[in-house]
């Protein structure tokens, strides 16, 4: 196997025996070839739409199948190999109803007849450095392929909530097509990439308005970080539309349900929070699942990704939704219109012991999505205008294991008093529960939301920058990002895509930039690794 997507990839440079995040090279291989099917699909879908034939059912499996490859979503064979074959059966039935000729590549691809025939075929066709290839664009059409991961998770969710747009389709078709260009070179192949920023940018807005349109404004919220005695259900991931069918299916039933990592947001949606056994957030970050979810005394549901092996006695009580998977897990399929039926979840909810007596431990508010800070807009230009807030921070991204995170925790910790930090994403659980004060009355840790909400910072940030009269890059802001997966990946390229420049990314730098492209996104954008101190890079940014 050869994987260098994500931030924890063995030794910086490639997971080769086996994930560090417990990928298995069958997996691995079974991954690589629905990309390459999903490509091919992809190249057949962008000739069929200039015959103007368009097939939503491609549509949606093509961001399906990407989306399945992201880090941590799924880690079952037997799906990969189900999906593949779909891949490349749409493909063909869309060609031979397009009248779309042979095309070359991923787009003639005939998939093997058993695993281990696509074991073999993954070793020509997935992510391991070939002889004489081009490094520069090996890296380049890599970072597009992971980009589009990203997209097609955010793509996924929107359109689970029927925000669905068939130009954002025809971009990303248009955009896996291109990865097989050869006549490309590094400048159009950088613009492909940044592309890929432009495309996020759309999907990102699509979820948007399915989650607010569905849901609501996010408005300030306290969440507990204590529990409630009684039954207790587990929801971790991004999915609310999971979130809500769960939480009417488990009404009324002396069950209280429970948030986990990118979920913490959640509790800000009034059509979520109107529930009264919706009542708090436990625990903290995915990579901290293996020792969390064996003390949770309830069922767990994984709507989304960063699924890690199962611990302890997790295994039972642990399900799967959506396309997260984990081999032997149980998992709830997607039944007509949409609707799931969580009542596994529900009854194993009910078998388990769950929380003995209440228990306090403290709260942290969220909600801070762009509605609400720019509800409070006149107050924050005032205090920006009087020097009441000298400085804004957007601290954000994923969290991970690294021992080298911690630089987030002291990051934050350290800003001066009259700055102001905005957060979203799991990277937020290095400091989400400290007390920051406030400054007149505004917060000084606004928790935007989850990743995806990264559309609603950037609202929040084009429109400080029209009140000020000046560009984004001209307002007192500072992005401290961290990554882990590829929708950050997505993220990053989408802030290229505005032409944001000076942002700090740790806590390393992608295994698959290649140094010359590293420094086309230095010498274009400022882009620079976080130092080894934060007191260091806090200094530099405030001069
Ligand atoms: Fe975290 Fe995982 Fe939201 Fe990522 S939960 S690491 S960027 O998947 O998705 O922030
Ligand atoms: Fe390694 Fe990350 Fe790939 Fe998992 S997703 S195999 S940890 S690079």
């Amino acid at each position: 196997m050869f994987c260098y997507q994500c931030e924890q990839t063995a030794k910086g440079s490639g997971c080769t025996v086996g994930g560090v995040c417990g990928k298995n090279p069958q997996v691995a291989a079974l991954q690589d070839m629905l990309t390459y099917a999903v490509i091919g699909l992809g190249q057949v879908a962008h000739a069929a739409r200039q015959k103007g034939v368009i097939d939503p059912e491609v549509d949606r499996f093509v961001c399906a199948g990407l989306f399945a490859t992201l880090t941590n979503v799924d880690f079952d064979p037997d799906r990969f190999v189900v999906w593949i074959g779909q891949a490349v059966a749409l493909r063909k039935a869309l060609a031979q109803k397009a009248g779309v000729g042979p095309l070359p590549g991923p787009a003639s691809f005939e998939p093997a007849a058993d695993v281990a025939g696509l074991e073999a075929q993954s070793k020509i066709w997935g992510f391991a450095p070939l002889e004489g290839q081009d490094p520069d664009a090996r890296s380049l059409i890599h970072l597009t392929i992971f980009g589009l991961r990203g997209v097609a998770a955010y793509a996924d969710h929107a359109a689970i909530l029927g925000q669905e747009d068939p130009e954002l389709y025809a971009q990303i078709h248009a955009a896996l097509a291109a990865t097989q260009d050869t006549t490309l070179g590094a400048a159009e192949l950088t613009a492909l990439a940044l592309k890929v920023g432009e495309i996020n940018l759309r999907a990102m807005e699509l979820l948007d308005a399915g989650n607010t349109g569905r849901f609501g404004h996010p408005v300030p919220t306290s969440v507990p970080l204590g529990h409630k005695a009684g039954k207790a259900i587990l929801v971790s991931g991004h999915d609310l539309e999971d979130l809500a069918q769960l939480l009417e299916q488990s009404a009324g039933k002396g069950i209280f349900v429970y948030t986990h990592g990118e979920m913490l947001p959640t509790h800000g949606y009034p059509e979520l929070k109107k529930h009264p056994h919706f009542y708090g957030h436990y625990g903290t970050a995915w990579q901290n699942q293996g020792k969390e979810f064996p003390e949770f005394p309830g069922a767990i549901l994984m709507t989304t990704n960063c699924i890690q092996r199962p611990k302890g006695d997790t295994g039972e009580k642990i399900f799967t939704t959506g396309l997260v998977g984990w081999p032997g897990v149980p998992h709830i399929a997607e039944g007509p219109g949409g609707k799931k039926d969580f009542g596994p979840v529900i009854e194993k909810a009910l078998a388990l012991p769950g929380f003995a007596a209440d228990e306090d431990k403290g709260s942290v508010m969220v909600g801070f999505a762009r509605n609400a800070v720019l509800g409070v807009a006149d107050k924050i230009i005032e205090a920006v205008k009087s020097g009441a807030i000298k400085h804004f921070f957007l601290v954000a991204g994923c969290d991970g294991a690294k021992p080298g995170r911690n630089y987030y925790t002291e990051f934050v910790e350290k800003t001066p008093a009259d700055t102001v930090v905005l957060t979203l994403a799991c990277g937020k659980f290095r400091f989400f529960d400290k007390n920051l004060g406030d400054i007149g009355g505004i917060p000084r840790l606004l928790d935007v939301g989850q990743c995806n909400d990264a559309y609603s910072a950037i609202q929040i940030a084009v429109a400080l920058a029209g009140a000020f009269n000046c560009g984004v890059n001209d307002l007192p802001l500072s992005m401290v990002l961290s990554w882990y997966e590829q929708k950050a990946c997505a993220i990053l390229l989408t802030l290229l895509h505005l032409g944001i420049k000076g942002i700090r990314l740790g806590p390393s730098l992608p295994a698959f930039i290649s140094p010359n492209v590293l420094k086309v996104l230095v010498d274009n954008f400022d882009i620079k690794p976080i130092s080894a101190s934060a007191d260091e890079d806090l200094k530099a940014i405030l001069g």
